[in-house]
């Protein structure tokens, strides 16, 4: 048999087997430090974990493992911070997470939220919704997989739980009880079951480290898409698209055809990744 952590808590684990949730010990041998949410365990007929099966891959901050989907929720209030947006893409790219630019509170400021989708539509899926009306049930369709929200503070993650839990008719009991509206604290990560997937809520994403992306400055470019084509008209093949005539990143950014903030951006976090020891 083999089950999905859904949470973890002291010496005990929730764990997903076969549509049913039970709560398992680990094994004496097996250490449960080294067992996370998000990992695929097999249990024994006693129904204790004797297993980790092998990841795809392992977060530290949050603690989450097999991470498929990165649902990455920005809104017009509060001031979208798009450096740590970038970071996040890069972060995902890394780790062969499919990101998921999620632009909530449209109902405030159509015109920015458009303007931002517009942005990053050739960077990553982007939606746009409210989760005051319907429009945040687009999202319903997205959770496949074990996702996680990630953002700033007050961009509406929780609120986003709360809009789509409300219409998750084969969870409502496990969700309902435990989140109150705009009230969570999101230290421990927890899996809530949908219908196709799993979504985390967590504040841990919120200040990426960048020791954490684990990228050489030198390969940075290489997680930036929309830098792609253009870095193949750069005259050097060093080129670190940081400055310079001959520069295709440069020229383009100039051009407005890559957006400016992110190549500001992009340079910000080259410089910060030049300064980090790498071991
Ligand atoms: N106008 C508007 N307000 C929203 C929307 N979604 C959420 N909010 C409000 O935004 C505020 C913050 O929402 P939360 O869901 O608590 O934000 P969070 O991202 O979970 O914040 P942390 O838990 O601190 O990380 C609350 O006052 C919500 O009511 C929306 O679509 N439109
Ligand atoms: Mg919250
Ligand atoms: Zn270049």
């Amino acid at each position: 048999m083999s089950g999905l952590i859904l949470k973890k808590e002291a010496n005990l684990f929730q764990v997903e087997e076969g549509g049913q949730v039970v709560v398992c010990v680990a094994r004496k041998n097996l250490k449960k430090d080294g067992i996370f949410v998000g990992d695929r365990v097999q249990l024994d007929a006693d129904g204790a974990i004797a297993k980790v099966l092998p990841r795809q891959n392992l977060l530290i901050r949050p603690p989450l493992a097999n991470l498929q989907r990165m649902l990455i929720v920005v809104a017009p209030v509060p001031k979208p911070d798009l450096y740590t947006v970038d970071k996040l893409l890069v972060f995902c790219q890394r780790n062969g997470i499919v990101p998921i630019l999620c632009i909530n509170k449209c109902d405030l400021d159509e015109n920015f939220c458009k303007n931002l989708q517009k942005t990053y539509k050739n960077i990553a899926k982007t939606i746009v919704f409210s989760t005051l009306d319907d429009s945040v049930q687009v999202l319903q369709a997205e959770i496949v997989g074990i996702c996680a929200l990630a953002g700033q503070s007050a961009v509406g993650k929780s609120s986003i739980i709360n809009a789509l839990t409300k219409s998750c008719v084969a969870k409502v009991d496990t969700f309902s009880k435990k989140i109150e509206r705009g009230k969570q604290t999101t230290r421990v990560v927890q899996l809530y079951q949908f219908v196709d997937g799993y979504l985390a809520d967590t504040a841990g994403f919120s200040k990426l480290d960048e020791g954490l992306l684990d990228v050489d400055y030198s390969a940075l470019w290489r997680y930036y898409p929309d830098f792609l084509t253009f870095a193949e008209n750069c005259k050097y093949k060093t080129c670190t698209h940081t400055g310079g005539k001959d520069c295709g990143v440069v020229e383009a950014a100039k051009l407005g055809k890559i957006a400016k903030e992110r190549f500001e951006n992009y340079k910000k976090l080259y410089e910060t990744l030049k300064n980090i020891k790498r071991y």
